[in-house]
């Protein structure tokens, strides 16, 4: 599954990298995307390149040396099947030119995502290494630039290491003696509807919180309502708009404007960070937003194109959201990692939920290492979306292995930590092979989350017979647990033109037929308050690894890959359409 690389957007930036980059009076950054200068390993060569020092060399000189665009997916990028297949280590390098104007500023490389495994290395030095794709990770490079010069920057980025196969490494960088400058490093924000709103400010570690006043202003486009002092606090802020998902009201959204004076009034640091007035609760029935029930309508879905394979694009986010709001969705699950924080933020500002997904699919290894590994992503997962009004909930794996007996303890110390991090948000885990006859887990959860697929990979072409199995098994999760059961995959293969009536798998119409009889059952569920919620897999079709099950990717899209409406995409657009008013 975790078979692509990629480097996400890389940014030079000065201040502080905890927090989503951003330009002001006080911080800045440079945007590294581009063309990188490229070197593959062998496959699985046995680390050739580190042995070898290629951090010290020009990498552009190397006799394999290509260029890479990143931010992308090099896999996608060549006419060769061994890049694509590629699985071991690769090298990327970019020289860049740091002005004697930024002399006296802390910098910091920040990288939205590097996947999976990344050594940095600055000017010849190593600067730190980051495990687990998805996420950011920055580190402080003050120390190491040559100011009115060019600096070079080299990345060795490693798939192989899977989830069960990552070895013992020290990946903490112990960042050496830092200058005296006092920034913000992160801000915690929670908002209810009613105008209750609690903040924590973080200062970096060598500062002093006696020696700053910390000013938390609330805007509301350029209004103050709301002043306040100290690194945390809490209070009221009057007549506030909520943020609403789609559907149910707008989505209004405010800004928390923090500024750090000295003891001479001095501005050292300021960071605008956007929020919204929102509540998740839930019971044993249904997931409530602003106290009113959240009927999630939705997809599962995938952070992939042609051309540019996985990662992060601006264009295809902007179509992807533009087609949710066409076809009437107010939610979709990042599946299965968490997706570039630009799409999380825009989803805040059209009003659509979203459940952020670690990359941990299909666990069956519950070691320590495993579980210490795990526990770092979730951190990183929250702590970077926390501010969101837009996140409800954390998904902390797909379809884990959960009748095996080692993962209850496993998966409950998961819980118990997203709770800790944010006790703001239910945490759910997304059920597949395991039953809820055999699970050792679900009931840890604030909620259930399930995939099946009858009549497709269960009783393929019985499309008679979908709806007596889909009530009866999502009844059975819910009476055995007695949590909001959200429906989280369903769905079927369809090649886009291939036209069978009537209908057999592949088809557009048994694509389209297998989701009408699907909706049967969740016109009944939803009734019965079986479910809170569903979505379909998958949203459009995607590059796969290859497999007796695959024609070139999945299929299950209701849109092609190329975000072209499939049969079945009209039919889930009517329901959704309708289903939306109804919340
Ligand atoms: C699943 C997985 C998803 C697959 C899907 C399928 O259960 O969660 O990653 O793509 O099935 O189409 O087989």
């Amino acid at each position: 599954m975790i078979r692509l690389i990629f480097l996400s957007s890389i940014w030079m930036i000065s201040l502080k990298a905890g927090l989503f980059v951003q330009k002001n009076d006080y911080r800045s950054y440079e945007d590294l995307s581009g063309l990188w200068t490229f070197v593959r390993e062998e496959s699985n060569g046995g680390d050739a390149g580190i042995r070898k020092r290629y951090y010290e060399q020009d990498l552009s000189k190397h006799q394999n040396a290509s260029v890479m665009p990143v931010p992308c997916a090099f896999n996608d990028m060549s006419t060769e099947a061994a890049l694509r297949d590629h699985v071991g280590w690769v090298w990327y390098q970019k020289k860049e030119f740091i002005s004697m104007r930024d002399k006296g500023q802390l910098l910091f490389l920040r990288f939205e995502s590097a996947q999976y495994y990344a050594i940095v290395y600055f000017n010849a030095k190593e600067i730190g290494q980051h495990i687990g794709g998805h996420l950011p990770f920055s580190f402080d490079v003050t120390q190491h630039v040559r100011f009115g010069a060019e600096n070079v920057i080299t990345v060795a980025v490693n798939n192989t290491l899977s989830w069960s196969t990552i070895p013992q490494a020290d990946f903490v960088y112990k960042a050496s003696k830092k200058k005296p400058i006092t920034y913000i490093e992160d801000i915690t924000i929670v908002a209810n509807h009613i105008g209750s709103l609690f903040w924590k400010i973080k200062l970096n570690e060598e500062s002093d919180a006696n020696e700053v006043d910390v000013e938390i202003r609330v805007l509301d486009g350029n209004e103050e309502i709301y002043f306040a002092k100290g690194v945390t606090g809490s209070g009221n802020v009057m007549d506030v708009k909520p943020w609403w998902p789609r559907g149910m009201g707008d989505p209004n959204l405010y800004t928390m404007r923090v500024i750090l004076r000295s003891s001479t009034d001095q501005i050292l640091d300021s960071y605008d960070e956007q929020f919204g007035f929102r509540s998740i609760t839930f019971d044993k029935d249904k997931i409530y937003i602003n106290k009113k029930p959240f009927y999630c309508l939705g997809f599962g879905m995938h952070e992939d194109f042609d051309v540019h394979g996985r990662g992060y694009n601006q264009a295809v986010m902007t179509k992807d959201l533009n087609l949710f709001e066409w076809m009437g969705a107010n939610c979709y699950r990042t599946s299965h990692y968490p997706y570039a924080q630009e799409r999380i933020r825009e989803s805040d500002r059209r009003g659509i939920a979203v459940i952020l997904e670690t990359p941990a699919v299909g666990l069956k290894v519950f070691t320590n290492f495993n579980l210490k590994l795990h526990q770092q992503i979730v951190t990183e997962m929250i702590e970077r979306d926390k501010n969101h009004p837009s996140v409800i909930m954390w998904s902390i794996s797909n379809e884990p292995h959960t009748e095996k007996d080692e993962a209850r303890e496993y998966f409950r110390s998961l819980i118990d930590l997203a709770h800790k991090i944010d006790a703001t948000r239910p945490v759910t885990v997304v059920y597949g092979p395991s039953w809820w006859s055999n699970d050792k887990t679900a009931d840890l959860l604030d909620i259930v989350c399930v995939n099946r697929y009858y009549g497709w990979y269960d009783d393929m072409g019985y499309l008679d017979t979908i709806n007596q199995s889909v009530i009866w098994d999502y009844t059975n999760w819910r009476e055995k647990f007695g949590k909001p059961i959200l429906v989280t995959e369903y769905g079927a293969d369809s090649i886009v033109g291939l036209n069978q009536f009537p209908s057999v798998d592949f088809s557009e119409q048994y694509q389209n037929d297998l989701v009408k009889e699907t909706h049967k059952a969740f016109d009944y569920l939803r009734a019965n308050n079986v479910i809170t919620g569903e979505m379909i897999w998958n949203f459009a079709d995607f590059m796969t690894s290859m497999t007796a099950l695959r024609a070139v990717g999945n299929h299950k899209g209701v849109f092609t890959r190329n975000r072209q409406a499939k049969m079945a995409a009209y039919t889930l657009r009517d329901r959704y359409l309708k289903l939306l008013k109804q919340n």
